[in-house]
């Protein structure tokens, strides 16, 4: 027995030798080249049947274009809408496989990317999404993806109490759509604590992660990947398009910003660079990402520890991740030529799970451990944030630690280098001054529209980016009263009835028609002596005064820099 196991030890050598002799003489330098070659070669990944077929499309909502409901079918039109904050109803009338516009630049048509890309898996954390906006999420990632990058799709199930979200939703998707399955969280754990949940259950090289109300457009995915095939610690972001809340048009934000924040952390964007705007279709460093949006590979995320999962419900977690990307090592890019709809809701319309302020405590959280002697801007701000336990963070400081972190300086001079400090600067004296935003219709902005003297002022969709216009820029003077930026306009109420207009009317700075506070606990603006609250009509997109009412989220603003000191 011996015998037979000594000449076959030998002749499994011979073999191992013959064969690494074999391998010598080819030379591994040359398949090393050959295997490099291969790598870099670029092809183009249209699908281009399925564009064919999405061309073909027609009825409702197809092709993004904005579609309504007869009065027949709007019964449900209220109580969707008031679960929702967004036209469920109309939802529902649109194919969960619509065809959408392909609004990319020209460019992104012909551009070609690497053959060799990573795997994905896409992880879509829910709390009481609509079905259908849930499904058409679902399948425009699946339609719109390379099957064989297309790992699996991994719905997480933040504890939703509607219905449809359990054993009917696990039914549809094993019925219909085999590569997409869910995730049941036992309690409401957040939007953070749900794609982490997500991340540990997936099994592809790179995570991208969306919003449950998003649609992915034509070719979206090589572009996000190359960047992380060239640079595993590369996080790329798609653009975000608009799915309009009542009519479900698809349409784009704006071509391109790069994402910031003023120091009250609300999202913001920086312009584009000269180097940017030089190559349209080239992906662009951004200094952070809007959140919900992204593709990171699964490598880079677990050594950044993925998220904190200190980090409650929603918010700040945008914050979080870009700050540990950029300070720990990585980088973050926008890819033009990757676009997904997100439906922007008209108003948050989950009560807080008794949780009190959690956003103000991500902040505090986010700010502590990243932000260094910045954090103070955020404080001097919102001076409460102070006094928020923000709890345990040892272990993100330790992270910070072992990864050896850049500090924010670091960040804020080479990454974010034109964020103003003072974001816009206020003038002396003055109380406030840009945008005034609707937080009961947050897309909607107090809008001067190139009105003159004894014109009316409407609200209109806020103007985004970097493109600000002078007519969604206001200052609430010293004066106490509302100037149009840049104009000696001010505006007027002189109508004593309900629901009065308000009109631009020379400043004359004495207060009485032109009489305006703004209530900051309250984020009211008060007209006159005996007060009147701003209020607006977002179907009509009309602006007035009215008798203030504590529960109306309409009467609700917000000015968009408010000089604290
Ligand atoms: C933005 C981001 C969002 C997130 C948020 C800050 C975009 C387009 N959206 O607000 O992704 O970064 O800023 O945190 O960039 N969800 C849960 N559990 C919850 C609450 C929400 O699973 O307790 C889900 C929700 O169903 C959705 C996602 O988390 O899929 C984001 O929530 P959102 O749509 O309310 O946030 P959004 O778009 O206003
Ligand atoms: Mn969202």
């Amino acid at each position: 027995l011996s015998g037979v196991t000594v000449v076959f030890t030998v002749l499994l050598f011979r073999i191992f030798k013959i064969k690494s002799t074999f391998e010598e003489r080819r030379g591994l330098p040359v398949e090393a080249n050959e295997v490099r070659i291969i790598r870099s070669e670029r092809i183009d990944w249209h699908d281009y049947e399925t564009i064919r077929k999405d061309g073909l499309r027609s009825g409702t909502g197809e092709h993004g274009k904005p579609a309504y409901l007869s009065a027949a079918e709007s019964k449900n039109y209220d109580k969707l809408y008031k679960v929702n904050g967004f036209n469920a109803a109309l939802s529902d009338k649109i194919p969960l496989d619509r065809a959408v516009p392909d609004i990319r630049h020209k460019g992104c048509q012909t551009k070609k990317y690497l053959k060799d890309l990573p795997s994905v898996s896409v992880i879509v954390p829910f709390h009481n999404e609509h079905w259908t906006t849930l499904l058409r999420t679902a399948y425009s990632v699946v339609n719109r993806s390379p099957p064989h990058l297309l790992k699996e799709v991994i719905l997480v199930d933040d504890f939703s109490s509607k219905e449809f979200s359990k054993k009917p939703l696990d039914d549809y998707l094993a019925a219909n759509l085999t590569k997409v399955r869910t995730i049941h969280l036992p309690e409401r754990s957040g939007l953070i604590r749900a794609r982490l949940a997500g991340a540990k259950e997936a099994t592809a090289d790179v995570l991208v992660f969306l919003d449950s109300h998003t649609e992915a457009n034509i070719n979206w995915l090589p572009p996000l990947l190359e960047p992380i095939a060239q640079d595993y610690r590369t996080c790329v972001c798609p653009f975000i398009d608009v799915i309009q809340y009542e009519t479900f048009e698809y349409r784009a934000q704006d071509e391109g910003a790069r994402g910031a924040f003023d120091w009250e952390f609300f999202y913001k964007r920086l312009p584009l660079l000269p180097e940017d705007l030089e190559h349209p279709t080239e992906p662009f460093k951004s200094p952070v990402m809007a959140g919900g949006l992204f593709a990171i590979s699964s490598r880079f995320f677990w050594e950044l520890g993925g998220y904190d999962e200190g980090l409650d419900i929603w918010g700040g977690e945008q914050y979080e991740l870009s700050f540990k990307i950029w300070q720990c090592g990585g980088q973050m890019v926008d890819a033009p030529c990757s676009r997904v709809g997100h439906i922007y809701r008209k108003f948050a319309p989950f009560p807080n799970p008794g949780k009190g302020d959690f956003v103000g405590r991500n902040y505090r959280r986010v700010a502590e451990v990243w932000m260094d002697e910045y954090a103070e801007y955020l404080y001097r701000r919102r001076p409460h944030y102070r006094n928020i336990d923000p709890g345990d963070l040892s272990k993100q400081k330790g992270l910070r630690k072992d990864l050896n972190c850049k500090p924010f300086k670091w960040f804020m001079e080479k990454v974010a280098f034109d964020l103003p400090l003072k974001y816009p600067p206020v003038e002396p004296g003055d109380f406030g001054m840009g945008e005034i935003r609707n937080i009961g219709a947050p897309e909607l902005c107090v809008d001067s529209g190139h009105k003159d003297r004894d014109q009316v002022v409407a609200v209109s969709e806020c103007v985004k980016g970097t493109g600000k216009s002078a007519e969604q820029n206001f200052t609430l003077t010293w004066h106490k009263d509302i100037r149009v930026k840049g104009k000696t306009l001010c505006f007027d109420v002189s109508d004593p009835n309900d629901k009065a207009d308000v009109t631009l009317y020379p400043c004359h700075g004495s207060q009485g028609n032109q009489y305006w506070r703004y209530d900051v606990e309250k984020q009211w603006f008060l007209h006159g002596g005996n007060p009147r609250c701003l209020d607006c009509d977002p179907g009509q997109k009309r602006l007035y005064v009215t008798k203030c009412d504590d529960q109306s989220k309409t009467q609700k603003w917000r000015l968009e820099n408010v000089n604290l000191t």
